[in-house]
């Protein structure tokens, strides 16, 4: 190939990369809960009132290829609640003077990840959807929790706050949305070329948790 031929062909491609995706669509809306009970006092990693917002439909989008993070500091997991995509990876850094041992024996997702110092960190990639809970086998009072969704196509919030999912490829879906004490809610959504579809979700007293964590697995 000469010169000239190389320059079109690589104009072509970024052409090309820039043009994907064509159209795409916004989800977005607020999140009330009613009649749902508190959570109680004390309860640990102040991880009981997200709500987590994902978007299902015929096609499995490729997780990001950014890692999330869930970093270990002053005894304590940083953040205590994350959401990772299925297939994405969740690196977990020690930002502590102290070693852990990072583990979880939650559904199909466990793992251990063993005693790590300072300044190490170590990965893990869910290959399942639900809920995985982190515990350090060193320090009983950690406790953080990954939700695992199917999708790219997510978002979290808390109850009274707004939600947007953006950049959705047009078509039908399945919107879902978990939250620990309320019943899991589905509805169909169809997600516009352009501009914004608005879905207010009003979720009522309902599932436990491993309810959620079988719906939510696929
Ligand atoms: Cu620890």
């Amino acid at each position: 190939m000469n010169r000239r031929l190389i320059v079109a062909v690589s104009m072509v491609a970024m052409l090309f990369s820039v043009a994907v995706p064509a159209s795409a669509g916004n989800v977005t809306g607020k999140i009330r809960l009613d009649k749902v009970a508190s959570a109680s006092a004390g309860t640990p990693a102040g991880d009981k009132e997200h709500v987590v917002i994902w978007l299902e439909g015929q096609d499995d989008p490729k997780p990001p290829q950014d890692a999330v993070k869930i970093s270990q500091r002053n005894l304590q997991f940083s953040p205590e609640f994350l959401i990772a995509v299925k297939g994405q990876r969740v690196d977990m850094p020690n930002d502590d003077d102290v070693a852990h041992n990072v583990f979880s024996f939650t559904g199909m997702n466990t793992f251990n990840l063993g005693i790590y110092a300072k300044g190490e960190y170590r990965s893990v990639t869910f290959d399942k959807t639900g809920i995985v809970d982190l515990f350090c086998s060193i320090h009983r009072p950690m406790h953080a929790r990954i939700f695992v969704v199917p999708t790219r196509y997510y978002a979290g919030a808390l109850p009274g706050q707004s939600f947007s999912i953006n950049d959705v490829p047009p078509g039908k879906y399945v919107l879902k949305a978990w939250h620990e004490r309320s019943r899991m809610l589905e509805r169909t959504v169809i997600v516009p070329k352009t501009g914004v579809v608005t879905e207010n979700l009003v979720l009522e007293p309902g599932a436990a948790s491993a309810e959620a964590v079988k719906q939510a697995a696929r």
